[in-house]
This record gives C-alpha cells, structure tokens and sequence, in this order.
C-alpha cells in the first residue's frame, strides 16, 4: 500500500502523532472527473519531498511522526458506494483515530467527505470549534443536481452540525449562497479582498471565535496556474506563499484539531498539482507540531 512520504519514513501507528486518512471517494462531481484518483497520486509525489523543511530547519517526518492509514471508502473497487455509508465509514474512522490521539490529515476525493469528518470531531469534542474552509466556491447550496451530499452542498452540511465557518479564497458563488452568506452573517474572505488586502490573515484570524480550529482545503481554492489539477477549476486563487503564511499562522495562533485536503484530480500529463497537494500537506503537519504552535 503506498504511504505518505514512502516506506523509509512512515513510523509504527503507536509513535504516529500525524495519521493520513485516504478517502478516494467520487460520486457527485460535476465537470471534470478524477479525484478519486487524488489520493493515490498524493502519496505517490510525497515520495520525491525533501524530508527537510528549509523554513522551520526540522524534519517534520521523523520528529512527528506520520502514518499513513489504507483507504477507506474507495469507489474504485465499490463503484456504488452512497454518500451515506461513505460518511458513516469516514465518521467511524476519524473517531477512532482521534481516539487515539492522532492528527488527522483525511485526502479525497469530492469535498462531501468533509461532512463526515466535521462529525467525528463535533462528536469527540465538548466545546465549538471553527472549520476554515479554503475554497473556490461557497459549497452552500441546500441540494445540487438532487443530492443533499453533493460536493457544492458541503459546507451548508457542515454549518448544520452547529459549527461556525470561515470560507477563505471564494470566488465562485449562486444566488442561493449570496442570500444564505448575508442571512445568516458567514464571514467570507473574497478572493478578491485578499488580492488587494495585504492584512487579510490578519483580518481572517480576527474573524476565528473559538480557540480550535478544523482546516478544509478544497484545493480548488489554490490559483488553478499552480493547481490545475482539480474538478472545477477557477481562475485567481490563493498564491503558494500567501497560503502558507496563513496555515503558518492559524497553526500558531489556534489549535488546529485536524484537516483535509480534498478535490485533487491528477491531470496525467503533469505531476505540478499533486506534488504541491503533497508539499502542501507537509508543511501544515510541520507547523501544526512546530514548537511554538498554539497547542
Ligand atoms: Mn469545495
């Protein structure tokens, strides 16, 4: 089975602070398909990170510890699988490992995944946490193209679970989520603020009300000239520095409970997307166990 980083960095469960939880589920997507195919390519780039992090001048793999758990929820071998029992396999799965004390780290697959994940932590923890969604598009829609559970409804689930949300990087909305945006006072940090706003991270962390935070990366929500491999792709994203920067911060100023990094969908011809999914993934698990972050 392949594993994050590869073989000669993976450590046993019990010494893993960091789990990797590939979900490659797909069932809802719209335009361009393929992501349950992002696991797998991730993995397969993070071979080729350095182990090093020039930025933090550590080796995040042998210091944290990461493990690299088998996929749950694969449609390639159950092309049927509903989005219910997906959810209720990711539930039961990030249960466990939050049981044991893990960060988890889920990959997708189609961004409906995070409902399950959110779950599992809403139902492990006793006090409200925020999900900071970084993401192209709103994800609010009460249904699409007849799903409750389709990948552009995800963060509406999400907020149903009683969790606050702060929606980084959208450029990409309907009617429908403007409404529900200003009814319900969702604070979203266009993508356009943050390109003339040089104190956006500033004003995105000041936005963050409870001590935890859970992090959703729809990759999509990356600029599509550095992320190209992804579903529905929208020009004028997030920059590779900018994102960091913020993850840097957020992992200092919060205590950041888990992640996903979700939408990936290799493009064949290019490795660009899923070695920076890789790179990406990487430096989150460095900053969030960096001495320093707001543990
Ligand atoms: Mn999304």
């Amino acid at each position: 089975m392949k594993q994050f980083l590869g073989s000669e960095s993976q450590v046993p469960y019990s010494q893993a602070r960091a789990v990797i939880l590939p979900i490659p589920y797909e069932a809802t997507t719209t335009y361009r398909k393929g992501c349950e195919e992002g696991p797998d390519a991730i993995l397969d780039a993070s071979d080729q990170l350095e182990a090093y992090d020039e930025e933090l001048g550590w080796e995040p793999c042998h210091t944290v510890g990461i493990y690299t758990w088998d996929a749950i929820a694969d449609t390639r071998r159950d092309p049927d699988l509903g989005a219910e029992e997906m959810l209720a396999a990711t539930t039961e799965t990030v249960r466990r490992l939050i049981e044991d004390k893990k960060f988890v780290v889920a990959l997708g697959g189609e961004h409906a995944i995070t409902t399950g994940v959110a779950q599992a932590y809403r139902d492990a923890l006793n006090e409200p946490f925020t999900v900071a969604q970084i993401d192209a598009h709103g994800d609010l829609r009460s249904t699409f193209e007849g799903s409750e559970h389709n990948h552009a409804c995800v963060m509406r689930r999400v907020r149903e679970l009683g969790l606050p949300t702060l929606p980084v990087g959208i450029r990409a909305i309907c009617r429908e989520e403007a409404e529900l945006i200003k009814a319900e006072r969702i604070p979203v940090l266009w993508a356009r603020e943050i390109d003339r706003d040089p104190q956006w991270i500033d004003k995105a962390l000041s936005l963050i009300a409870t001590p935890k935070v859970f992090l959703t990366i729809d990759l999509d929500g990356l600029d599509p000239g550095f992320m190209p491999g992804v579903g529905t792709p929208e020009p004028g994203g997030l920059g590779w520095h900018e994102t960091l920067r913020f993850l840097r911060r957020l992992c200092e100023e919060f205590e950041v409970i888990g992640a996903d990094v979700m939408e990936l969908a290799p493009l064949g011809e290019s490795v660009v997307s899923e070695f920076t999914a890789a790179k990406l993934i990487y430096k989150l698990i460095g900053y969030r166990f960096y001495p320093g972050a707001g543990l």
